[in-house]
């Protein structure tokens, strides 16, 4: 049984096994909720990104994978890196969104990991509409078989946190 929980707050305060963050396919941090778990978690997180990026991911990791990298100073085992799409008015690209998730999920039962936390992949820098962000997010964990459970949406502001609960509900 997996239980879905809402929190808003800040993602890198939380205490779970896995943080899941929305990275960009360099792995080498950025701004949003990327850049505020490499400054909390500190340089060791950078190093393990740097090492995985020499050591497969020369091209970056592509869009819609996960991978996992120690947390650093955060009250976590691991962070899991996962490359949401960009929004695209042009292009559906619900599946590349729905794949973070399920591949960040997948990485975690790999590390044996029993909570993960999950900002709103895609819906700051990259563009996508909060309320679909949530839709593809919530139905797509459920739809997914994990051994993980508690999967807890960590939500920035208000507006975040009520398109999840729409979503829940
Ligand atoms: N805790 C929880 N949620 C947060 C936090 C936080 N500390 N900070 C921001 N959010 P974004 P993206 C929310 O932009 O859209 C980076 O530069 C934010 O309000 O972090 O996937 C990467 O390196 C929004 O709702 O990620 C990539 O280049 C959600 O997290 C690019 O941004 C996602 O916003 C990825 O863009």
């Amino acid at each position: 049984m997996t239980t879905i929980t809402l929190v808003q707050g800040d993602i890198t305060r939380e205490s779970v096994d896995a943080i899941v963050n929305a990275a960009n396919s360099s792995l080498l941090g950025g701004g949003g909720v990327d850049g505020a778990i490499h400054r909390r978690g500190g340089p060791a997180i950078l190093e393990d990104c740097r090492r995985l990026r020499a050591a497969h991911y020369g091209k970056g990791l592509p869009t819609g994978q996960a991978v996992a990298t120690t947390a650093g100073e955060l009250d976590a085992r691991w962070v899991i890196h996962t490359v949401g799409p960009r929004f695209s008015p042009q292009e559906d690209r619900s599946q590349l969104l729905a794949s973070c998730y399920r591949e960040s999920l997948r990485v975690a039962d790999e590390l044996g990991a029993r909570t993960v936390a999950f900002p709103a992949v895609s819906a700051g820098i990259y563009g996508w509409p909060m309320d679909d962000a949530a839709r593809i997010a919530v139905e797509t964990v459920r739809a997914t078989k994990t051994d993980v459970e508690e999967i807890r949406f960590v939500l920035l502001d208000e507006r975040a946190y009520e398109a999840f609960a729409a979503q829940v509900r």
